[in-house]
């Protein structure tokens, strides 16, 4: 579906850039171990003792004292040691470096697993400037942001490895993790920890702004919805309160107070629709709520039964949410 970054070797933060680090270091040093032992297996080969269907092999030199060959043995051995004191050397300093973020004046939210979507709930000392939308994180650049993570129902997993490594949402135990974006652009992150049948389909947008548009995206956010500025769009309206869809989902400022579902509050303004499973388009979203489990089998919303005209409202409604 829609792009963007998901590159280890494209760091975006100060930490993937550790990280990246770390392996330009791991990479190249266990290549030349490896090459090296295959081709001290191959020389140990072609100069072993032969032996034929009349002959025995000649394994008298077993018997005498091969001083050469005890010196290439401990050379082996303590270049082995030195190398991996090495790459303990290494991670360790990169462990620090991941730990040394400053987190002064960080940006807070909440992150919450489900299968297989995410919600993610922007903190605020002032109640009424908490906000929650889904599948979509905008950080503004430059600033740190603290992810607490919450598993719902299974245990996730957090990676943009753009940005940073990774940490699972455990149900039941909370805990953080720290970031910072240096760059603006779309990073790309998915759930890294098997969770069930969908699992693929449980892609985490993480978009960096410059600290303006994060302002200016946090303001839209925070509004309740757009009040429906059609006829058919006040229709809509009206459909999503009688069907089904507002005993799971959420519409802030109307009576929709679903929790089980992504927040629809400022769904329009959203890149995908399904965690990433398609682009946010006004067919893919029609198509998405007539029948999602044809894109997403399994996924906790049923396939809806509506007439044409009652789709064509809901939907139009839903993309007045921006
Ligand atoms: C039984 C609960 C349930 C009902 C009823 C329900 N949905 Fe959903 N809906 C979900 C869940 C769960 C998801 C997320 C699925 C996923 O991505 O795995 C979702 C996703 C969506 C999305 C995509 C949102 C996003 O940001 O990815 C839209 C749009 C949507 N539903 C619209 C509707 C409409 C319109 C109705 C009513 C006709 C409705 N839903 C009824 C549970 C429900
Ligand atoms: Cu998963």
């Amino acid at each position: 579906m829609t792009g963007g970054l998901h590159d280890v070797e494209a760091p975006a933060g100060a930490q993937a850039q550790a990280i990246a680090q770390l392996w330009h270091v791991l990479l190249p040093v266990c290549t030349i171990v490896f090459v090296a032992v295959l081709v001290a297996v191959f020389v140990a080969l072609r100069r072993a003792p032969r032996a034929t269907r009349e002959t025995a092999p000649d394994v008298s030199s077993l018997s005498q004292p091969e001083p050469a060959l005890a010196r290439a043995v401990w050379a082996g051995v303590i270049v082995c040691a030195v190398l991996l004191l090495g790459l303990l050397a290494a991670s360790v300093f990169t462990d620090r470096a991941l730990a040394r973020l400053p987190l002064e004046d960080a940006l807070h939210i909440r992150l919450t697993g489900y299968q297989w979507w995410w919600e993610a709930q922007y903190d605020d000392p002032a109640p009424s400037r908490i906000f929650t939308t889904a599948n979509e994180l905008h950080v503004p650049v430059g600033r740190p942001v603290i992810v607490t993570l919450v598993g719902a129902d299974v245990i996730h997993s957090f990676w943009v490895p753009s940005l940073h490594g990774k940490k699972d949402l455990i149900p039941g135990r909370p805990q953080t993790i720290s970031f910072r974006a240096d760059r603006p652009g779309v990073y790309r992150g998915t759930c890294a920890e098997y969770c069930g049948y969908q699992h693929a389909h449980m892609v985490l947008y993480v978009i960096a702004d410059t600290p303006n548009d994060f302002a200016y995206w946090a303001a839209r956010q925070r509004a309740p919805a757009a009040k429906p500025a059609s006829a058919l769009a006040q229709q809509g309206a009206e459909l999503f309160l009688q069907k089904s869809c507002a005993m799971c989902h959420a519409i802030d400022g109307t009576g929709a107070q679903g929790r089980n579902a992504p927040n629809l509050t400022h769904v329009a303004s959203r890149m995908t629709i399904g965690a990433g499973t398609l682009a946010n388009s006004v067919t893919n979203r029609a198509a998405w709520i007539l029948d999602p489990q044809q894109f997403k089998p399994g996924a906790n919303m049923p396939s809806q039964n509506m007439a044409p005209d009652e789709l064509a409202a809901i939907n139009a409604y839903l993309g007045t949410l921006q």
